[in-house]
């Protein structure tokens, strides 16, 4: 089992968190994904996978969920 974690911006309620789930589940492999919500903030976003995930299509899945990937530091 591989484990991503990364982090999003934008994302301020339980909406939020239930559209980057759904999108970041279609991804192929994909068993889990746990949001550590930080309203306002940078939000951690831990996704584990069968399958080893490209970072642009975790990218892009957050994209169209609306919110945005953004660096660790
Ligand atoms: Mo809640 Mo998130 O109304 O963009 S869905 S803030």
């Amino acid at each position: 089992m591989n484990t991503t974690t990364i982090n999003v911006s934008g994302m301020t309620c339980g909406h939020c968190v239930s559209s980057v789930t759904e999108e970041l589940t279609e991804l192929a492999g994909v068993e889990n994904v746990a949001v550590n919500l930080n309203a306002g903030g940078i939000s951690e976003v831990t996704i584990t996978s069968t399958l080893t995930l490209r970072p642009e299509e975790i990218s892009e899945a957050v994209a169209e969920a609306g919110y945005l990937v953004v660096a660790n530091n």
